[in-house]
């Protein structure tokens, strides 16, 4: 009675305190109510963070600009942020009716509004992946499909030359190859083979795990309409650049074709210096052994569409493979190399110092795709340490993925640890979720402040990726759940309140480290590009606001370590918010 009675009235006070103090308030409560600024679905969890409490019990979730429809007591998070303090957390999950809607505090207003509908998260999801679009090399990218990002080709790496690193008796420095094609990296115009092989395994991934629901995504792309899912058709775009970077002479492949030093933030028709495909690396051409033979099985589906391209990406694995063996330890060490070889080479290191997760994973991938059992021998089970989050660098569990998911296919090939290996995902899955709800954020993410690493918004894919592969082999919901409170803190729910996807959301980067967006002139970035996010290390030199790990961010064009985007932060969210949509129905509070 009593609390019916405060809930009236402090709707009553926050309406006229509204309504005299309108800008004011409002621009508070969106500062100060943290919440997926995209939105809800109907039966899944619902919540929003907020950061202060002025003295209100209540939240009131209120259709936008009319009544309210739901209300409910705030309550105290379980412990404090990375700054100690302690936050609020407004729950609506049990209101269902889909509609948009703001979250109202008395003393604090209005959040951005947000929606609570079914597929709410289609046009970000389908815009992650659209993304690579924007990204691709050596094509014109026309109004019809880019919009208003239309723009000119870019980089048509016809006439690469080998750099001295890379030079062989067959191919000599200065040796001109044809090498176009391919996503751009990140904010920069360089395409290397380590980045783009975790890039276009999760991709890839995407489709091997949720087939049907991704033959239905349309992304409005050259090639949409020629009987490929359009996923295919975007991961062909580079999977056909990767074919380009193996040396049929020995099997070895590039690290990276790259100009000599960063260009400056022009647009990529105005880069004409040289581009070189640099040394051959361990990493990289196992990299380059795990995606071809994932793409071998995936593409095989295919034969009418893709003609050959199956058996040429297994060929293309297996020389590969052998060239790794021969060369087990040819680490890519930039500056060790420049002190050999010139040009000088100042570009993206991905610089990987340990491979044998590189040996794991296309170990792994060759044997779910030959089911030959003499692979196994060179995947490392490691049965009592963690595993490892994916990241460029550490990949041994994109191979676990492969196996566990193709898990039916492999059972006449007297492969014994798959229930062990099960057994260790679903463990990293329960450790990933334990105390998550503690966390001021309530999400995964918000667990540790080591997880603010350059590309730390990807850690949050990533977390929400290994959810999604514990859910697929458990089928418990609850991991679903976990994986949808990261995609919340990745659109809204956190400590810097950015939905950091650009143009999706309603406070989102307008100022990536992304030369077509810096160099465009045109106000609204590149759409769809998940930027860095939060990392204190300001290896950019440029000053971020806070320190605390999670608040460690600036929509600064300069600040490259926290506001870059990358073909390899973009696949796990592309993989996320996909994935959450072909399941949603399975998501219930
Ligand atoms: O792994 C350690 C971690 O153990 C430690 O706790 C933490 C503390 O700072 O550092 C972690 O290492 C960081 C590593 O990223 C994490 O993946 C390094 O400090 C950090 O310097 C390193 O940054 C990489 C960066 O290149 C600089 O080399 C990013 O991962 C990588 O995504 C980024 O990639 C660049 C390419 O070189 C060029 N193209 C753009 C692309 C995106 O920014
Ligand atoms: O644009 C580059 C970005 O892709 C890299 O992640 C980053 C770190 O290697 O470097 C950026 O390039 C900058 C260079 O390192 C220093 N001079 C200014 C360049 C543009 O900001």
């Amino acid at each position: 009675m009593f609390k019916k009675a405060f809930t009236l009235i402090s709707l009553v006070f926050s309406l006229l305190y509204l309504n005299g103090n309108a800008q004011h308030l409002a621009d508070s409560g969106m500062l100060k109510i943290r919440l997926n600024q995209e939105g809800f679905y109907p039966y899944a969890p619902k919540i929003a963070i907020v950061l202060v409490n002025n003295g209100s019990d209540y939240f009131f979730l209120q259709e936008v600009g009319k009544k309210t429809v739901f209300s409910g007591v705030l309550k105290r998070s379980a412990r404090p942020d990375f700054a100690g303090n302690y936050t609020w957390v407004a729950d609506f999950s049990a209101y269902h009716k889909t509609g948009r809607y703001t979250l109202n505090i008395p003393g604090i207003g209005n959040s951005y509004p947000f929606a609570i509908a079914k597929s709410v998260h289609l046009k970000v999801a389908d815009a992650s992946i659209k993304a690579y679009y924007f990204m691709r090399a050596s094509i014109p990218l026309q109004e019809k499909y880019a919009g208003k990002w239309q723009r000119a080709a870019g980089h048509p790496d016809d006439k690469v030359l080998v750099h001295s690193s890379a030079a062989t008796t067959q191919r000599p420095e200065g040796t001109i190859i044809s090498s176009p094609k391919g996503w751009y990296d990140a904010g920069d115009y360089n395409k290397y083979i380590v980045n783009s092989g975790i890039s276009t395994y999760t991709l890839l991934s995407l489709f091997e795990d949720f087939p049907e629901y991704m033959k239905t995504v349309k992304l409005d792309i050259p090639e949409s309409g020629n009987q490929l899912p359009d996923l295919l058709n975007e991961t062909l775009w580079n999977l056909r650049w990767m074919l380009t970077m193996q040396d049929p002479n020995d099997g070895g492949v590039y690290h990276k074709l790259t100009n000599a030093a960063f260009d400056k933030m022009e647009m990529p028709d105005q880069d004409t210096s040289p581009r070189y495909v640099v040394q051959k690396s361990t990493a990289a051409t196992l990299d380059f052994a795990a995606v071809m033979a994932q793409a071998s099985r995936i593409f095989k589906k295919f034969p009418k569409q893709l003609p050959g391209l199956s058996d040429t990406c297994l060929n293309s694995a297996l020389k590969a493979w052998e060239w790794a063996q021969r060369n087990p330890a040819v680490l890519y060490n930039q500056n060790a190399m420049n002190q050999k070889f010139s040009p000088k080479v100042t570009t993206g290191d991905y610089g990987d110092r340990n491979v044998s997760d590189e040996f794991t994973w296309a170990a792994s991938e060759l044997f779910v795709t030959t089911k030959d059992s003499k692979y196994t021998t060179s995947i490392n089970f490691d049965p009592n340490t963690l595993m490892p989050l994916p990241s460029w660098n550490q990949v041994r569990m994109l191979g676990y993925y492969s196996i566990l998911r193709n898990g039916d296919l492999l059972v006449n090939t007297n492969f014994k640890e798959m229930p062990q290996l099960k057994q260790s995902l679903l463990v990293f899955a329960d450790e990933l979720i334990k105390d998550a709800d503690s966390t001021a954020y309530e999400t995964v993410i918000n667990k540790r402040k080591s997880n603010f690493i350059w590309g730390s918004n990807a850690v949050a894919a990533n977390q929400g990726m290994a959810l999604i592969q514990a859910y697929q082999l458990s089928h418990n919901k609850k991991y679903l759940v976990y994986a949808l409170d990261n995609l919340d803190y990745i659109l809204g729910r956190n400590g810097t309140g950015y939905s950091y996807v650009t143009g999706y959301g309603s406070k989102t980067p307008m100022h990536p480290h992304h030369r077509p967006s810096v160099a465009d002139g045109i106000t609204d970035p590149v759409p769809g590009l998940l930027v860095g996010g939060p990392n204190p290390g300001m290896q950019d030199h440029v000053r971020v606001p806070s320190t605390v790990p999670d608040e460690a961010y600036i929509d600064d064009d300069k600040a490259y370590a926290v506001n870059e985007i990358a073909i390899n932060w973009n696949a796990p969210l592309a993989y996320l918010a996909n994935a959450l949509e072909a399941l949603q129905n399975q998501i219930s509070n």
